[in-house]
């Protein structure tokens, strides 16, 4: 199929779904939206209503009703925190279609619609400290506010999402299956992951003893919108993975994606750097915001969660390359491996300065 052919079925598929939901004008644009590695996400434009519009991908989702099931109970949350004045940020709810429903079910896959924030911006590459301070204090104001959120009325949409040990028996398998005769061009990095016992079982020692909290779990620099006034995070997005976890594992895709001064699949890694200014900010303004929220120990493995989250993407991103790319979106044959190649530079570099990150974090 050629790409204009394609970009027809689509626009037929969009036009299908956006049926089922009201005011939306027959005079509108449609455009992609956003750079997520799993769901595809479009932005509805028209005079009277502008929204987002996703198609859940069901093969990494495969209940979707859990996952807008998960986020109408965590907006329901936010919404009375911010009543209450308790939660600075906006919410984003998932509008209701015309079956009186957040998820939209149809031949074309599994939908939902979401609001849409008029001048708001997200960001790929932090750029300043004071940005990274604003980043931080968001997904620490969305962690608080979620901090009495009864834990057991979420389902847990992925089982094990970052357990590390998961991710390494899932590695393994994928070695041991090589399904697609991969193993050869990666067998360096595959060696380098299982020299990490150290590390391995320090992360098994600290998730016994750490207390589970309702974390975000994709807390990503573009999982956040700007002002296009203020410049500062104006609201937490992507609710889809939002479940009990640990504040090490928010810190740390805070971590992984802010301080490198490389996206996460950029390829001159001898270029890469930890840049310790913008860690300082994230770790400030965390901490901060959390304030009595998160207790010493939570505190203490913040580091840890800094070296994790950058691991684990490795180990994810290899285990998809060696699977024949299965599961995240990608942009050529190689994008997988790169991005494994990318995360476990950073872990390494995280690793060798893991000292005075430390003492950034207790002197905090
Ligand atoms: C995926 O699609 P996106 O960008 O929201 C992934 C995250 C990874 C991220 C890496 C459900 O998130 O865990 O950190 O890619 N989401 C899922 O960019 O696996
Ligand atoms: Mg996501």
């Amino acid at each position: 199929m050629n790409k204009k052919t394609i970009e027809n079925e689509l626009q037929l598929t969009l036009e299908t779904v956006l049926e089922y939901y009201p005011n939306s004008s027959t005079e509108r644009s449609t455009s992609l939206l956003g750079n997520g590695l799993i769901n595809h996400t479009y932005l509805i434009k028209s005079k009277e209503k502008s929204f987002v519009l996703q198609r859940i991908n069901d093969h990494v989702f495969q209940q979707p009703w859990l996952v807008t099931r998960n986020a109408d109970l965590i907006n329901q949350h936010l919404l009375l925190k911010k009543q209450q004045g308790y939660y600075p940020l906006a919410t984003i709810s998932q509008l209701t279609n015309k079956k009186n429903d957040t998820l939209l079910q149809l031949d074309s896959g599994y939908w939902r619609a979401i609001e849409f924030i008029p001048c708001s911006y997200s960001v790929e590459v932090v750029e300043t400290p004071e940005q990274a301070e604003s980043v931080a204090n968001a997904f620490a104001e969305f962690n608080a506010a979620l901090s009495d959120f009864p834990a057991e009325q979420l389902s847990e949409i992925i089982p094990d999402f970052h357990h590390l040990a998961h991710r390494l028996q899932q590695l393994t398998e994928a070695i041991n299956i090589d399904k697609v005769k991969r193993k050869p061009h990666c067998q360096a990095l595959i060696n380098y992951c299982f020299e990490q016992q150290e590390f391995i079982k320090e992360v098994a020692d600290l998730i016994k003893v750490l207390p589970v909290k309702v974390t975000h779990n994709d807390t990503k620099i573009n999982n956040l919108l700007f002002s296009s006034n203020t410049h500062k995070a104006i609201a937490v997005i992507d609710l889809d993975t939002c479940m009990p976890g640990f504040l090490m594992h928010d810190f740390g895709d805070m971590v992984r994606t802010c301080c490198s001064n490389l996206p996460e699949d950029g390829t001159t890694l001898v270029q890469m750097t930890v840049r310790l200014d913008i860690f300082n900010a994230l770790a400030k303004g965390y901490i901060s915001t959390l304030d009595k929220q998160i207790s010493k120990i939570e505190k203490d493995s913040l580091i840890v969660g800094a070296l994790l989250i950058p691991f684990m993407m490795a180990v994810r991103f290899l285990t998809d390359y060696l699977d024949g790319d299965n599961y995240f979106h990608i942009k050529h044959q190689e994008h997988n491996l790169e991005r494994a190649k990318n995360q476990m530079q950073l872990f390494e570099l995280l690793s060798q300065q893991r000292e005075q990150l430390s003492k950034i974090v207790a002197n905090t």
